[in-house]
């Protein structure tokens, strides 16, 4: 069911803070920075291998983002796996039992369809699956 790990993701109060650790000190390429409206964040991808780095910085109090920084700070927010069929991924984790947070795919980042796994039912790691568009993740 799962290819690869696609992306970790990382909450931070600011991309612009952030990004030059990634681009700059560790040499990851960059490819941009996009706003998921949906989410409430901004996100910047950086290219590691096959797989990615994607900093989410909040766009608004509201968002699960600025809610889990003022609870445990900038860090490792959650684990993302790609999957090629994500409505089959999907129920066939809901058959296995795992609490969903999204029971139906969402839009993500660069043409993605994303669903979250909550982090109750995955021993506290938030993890989302995510199945790529026509336009490369
Ligand atoms: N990793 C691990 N645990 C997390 C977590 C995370 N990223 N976010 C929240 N939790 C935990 C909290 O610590 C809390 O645990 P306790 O009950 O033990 O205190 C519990 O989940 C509930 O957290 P909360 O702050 O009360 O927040 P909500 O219940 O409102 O929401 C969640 C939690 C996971 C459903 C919500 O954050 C969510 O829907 N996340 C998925 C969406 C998201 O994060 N989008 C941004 C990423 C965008 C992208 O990648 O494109």
């Amino acid at each position: 069911m799962l290819t690869k790990i696609n992306h970790i993701g990382i909450a931070v109060r600011s991309l612009e803070e952030s990004i030059p650790f990634y681009r700059d000190q560790l040499a990851m390429p960059f490819a941009g920075i996009e706003e998921v409206a949906e989410q409430k964040v901004r996100v910047a991808m950086l290219q590691v291998g096959e797989s990615k780095i994607e900093l989410l910085e909040p766009t608004s109090e509201e968002s699960p983002v600025a809610k889990f920084i003022e609870k445990n700070g900038p860090g490792i927010h959650h684990l993302a796996y790609e999957v090629e069929d994500i409505e089959a991924a999907i129920a066939r984790l809901m058959a296995e039992g795992a609490r969903m947070v999204d029971e139906k795919p969402r839009d993500g980042a660069h043409g993605t369809r994303i669903a979250f796994i909550h982090p109750k039912s995955s021993n506290g790691v938030l993890t989302e699956i995510c199945q790529c568009g026509h336009i490369s993740a």
